[in-house]
């Protein structure tokens, strides 16, 4: 598993910045991670006295928003674009590619020569650091990166820079108690609330320390895992009741059209964790969640447990992701069962040949 650069060397390039204008630009469609991360690293970066403006594709989910209210969250837009100074600095969080940016890779090709700062804990498809920074969006400019996909959240990584600044420059920067909410939610909802196999030692440690922020973990956990609406609630029903199952009773899928939502009053945001609720089903070791975002678009949930690597399955269709938590979008004129019967014919294929540990 390849990684690149560490928390000491991040560090350094961090703090030898001179004050200057950041644009930090974490994954399209955030998730609480992503904000989390985002938040408190933009907090971080204000105190060293940088200037810093968070970039979004879109409106993130309002029941996250106990994540970034201390954090101002600008839309992306032509109009934006158009009018925007040039940054000095470009910071990817939570994803290690132009292709997760969405709209805003309009911001990576008009600032072809400004340097990218990267944080993520994303699988590198590269074999090499040499390879990774031979993308084409990386050339004509300085790449400075720490990817480790060891660790469960970026907004780990970043609690990691906080402890290691209060350790060393404290009277700099301060962990506040804004800080620890948004950082911990960020590891809540990467982690499942602490219970997917990417919740390490280290990451207990690092939630005890921002635990000392004085936090009632109700408050975080409420909003990500709880707090459903009954409509909600009924539309996931339907979801199970309907759900379909391979020969061997492993693999469980779904594919949500635009008619079923239409019909159940139902939106995107109402998805969010159906796919891992599938997967907790008794001998279920990979969930599928085919969502019908618009006549041009599908995008695939995977969720899997320690029989299949699910990034290998996404991989195959140009999607990426984690070993238990994957994506894959299909672009252009698709058929909703076609893409379904393809995938599951692979997924079928992998199952087979996939060593089971
Ligand atoms: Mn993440």
């Amino acid at each position: 598993m390849l990684k690149i650069g560490n928390l000491d060397y991040i560090f350094d390039v961090l703090l030898g910045l001179e004050p200057q204008h950041i644009v930090v630009l974490p994954h399209v469609r955030t998730d609480p991670d992503a904000l989390g991360s985002v938040a408190a690293l933009t907090d971080f970066l204000k105190q060293l006295k940088h200037k810093v403006e968070i970039v979004v594709d879109e409106e993130p989910n309002k029941k996250l928003e106990f994540i970034y209210e201390h954090s101002a969250l600008t839309v992306f837009s032509d109009e934006y674009l158009a009018k925007m100074k040039t940054p000095d600095l470009l910071i990817f969080i939570d994803h290690h590619s132009i292709n997760r940016l969405n709209h805003r890779e309009k911001i990576i090709h008009k600032y072809s020569q400004v340097d990218i700062l990267i944080i993520d804990h994303h699988l590198i498809e590269a074999k090499t650091k040499a390879e990774f920074i031979q993308q084409a969006e990386f050339a004509n400019r300085n790449v400075y990166a720490w990817i480790d996909p060891a660790r469960s959240a970026v907004s780990e990584m970043i609690a990691e820079l906080f402890l290691k600044a209060q350790a060393t420059i404290g009277e700099t920067i301060s962990l506040k108690r804004n800080n620890s909410i948004s950082l911990l939610a960020g590891i809540y909802g990467d982690t499942g609330g602490l219970r997917f196999s990417n919740t390490s030692a280290h990451c207990f440690y690092i939630c005890s320390q921002l635990m000392r922020s004085d936090i009632s973990i109700d408050k975080i956990v409420e909003p990500i895992f709880g707090n459903k609406s009954l409509r909600q609630i009924r539309l996931v029903a339907k979801i199970f009741e309907d759900a379909s199952l391979n020969e061997a009773g492993n693999i469980i899928w779904y594919g949500v059209t635009q008619k079923f939502l239409a019909e159940n009053h139902g939106t995107q945001d109402d998805l969010e964790g159906v796919c891992s609720d599938l997967r907790e089903i008794e001998n279920i070791d990979l969930a599928l969640l085919f969502r019908e975002i618009s006549e041009n678009e599908i995008r695939v949930n995977l969720r899997s447990n320690e029989n299949f690597d699910a990034s290998i399955l996404a991989r195959h269709f140009d999607g990426g992701g984690h070993a238990r938590a994957s994506g894959i979008t299909f672009r252009g004129n698709a058929d909703l069962q076609e893409i379904i019967t393809k995938v599951i014919k692979k997924a079928n294929e992998l199952m087979k040949v996939e060593p089971t540990n």
